[in-house]
């Protein structure tokens, strides 16, 4: 479900439905950050799957956060699959909604960080949204995961190289309009979410029992 349209600060949000938040199922709050126009926008629909715009030129940068729900299964080992309510959000990379991220980082169990490795700015910059966001997080290695998102096609035969204060985190190639990559942001993410899964779980618990 699309949950929150570009809402200039989380603290605008509408309420929950009671439904939700009575809802037993384990949640995960994800947030996709990285600089301006590396794709954050179009991956967190891709991942929702929430129909776009098939027109890949059109930009319409994003206004302070928008937070997208749906379901997802993961695979929790031993063949068991559990089903995670997920709240992705998509975060704006522009400095001047920086009054809302205290808001975006609360009870956060995993970042996607995503930057365009053929916009040499960009290695630097995710660094800087990394070390100033992600970090006092105190996250796992596992509830982080770094997309290369690039619609160079020359992007796709290159080596990845992480830039090097993200290279303990798994990095993933993606790229929405190609089949291979597309396949990507999927691995990527499940992988992500099964990171996450066991500390998601412990939140949700903690919520019950405090009701
Ligand atoms: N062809 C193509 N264009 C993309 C892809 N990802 C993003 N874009 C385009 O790059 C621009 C910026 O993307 P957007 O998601 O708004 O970036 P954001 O600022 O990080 O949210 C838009 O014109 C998108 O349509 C992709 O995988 N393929
Ligand atoms: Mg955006």
């Amino acid at each position: 479900m699309w949950y929150g349209q570009h809402m200039p600060c989380a603290s605008q949000l509408p309420p929950r439905p009671l439904a939700a938040a009575m809802s037993s199922k384990p949640k995960a709050k994800i947030l996709v950050i990285g600089p301006t126009g590396c794709g954050k926008t179009r991956l967190a629909n891709s991942l929702a799957g929430v129909d776009d715009s098939p027109n890949l030129e059109a930009s319409n940068p994003t206004q302070g956060v928008r937070i997208l729900e749906f379901d997802k299964d993961v695979a929790a080992g031993g063949g068991r699959m559990v089903r995670l309510q997920v709240e992705l959000w998509d975060t704006s990379g522009d400095k001047k909604f920086q009054n809302c991220w205290a808001a975006i980082l609360k009870d956060a169990h995993g970042v996607v960080l995503v930057y365009d490795p053929s916009v040499k700015t960009q290695e630097k910059e995710v660094e800087n949204w990394y070390k100033a966001y992600v970090t006092p997080l105190k996250l796992k290695d596992e509830q982080v995961v770094l997309f290369a998102h690039s619609h160079d096609p020359s992007a796709k035969s290159r080596l990845l190289q992480p830039p090097r204060a993200l290279e303990q985190f798994p990095i993933f190639s993606t790229q929405i309009d190609d089949e291979e990559r597309k396949k990507a942001c999927v691995e990527g993410f499940d992988r992500l979410l099964k990171g996450v899964l066991p500390v998601a779980v412990e939140a949700s618990r903690a919520d019950l029992s405090g009701l």
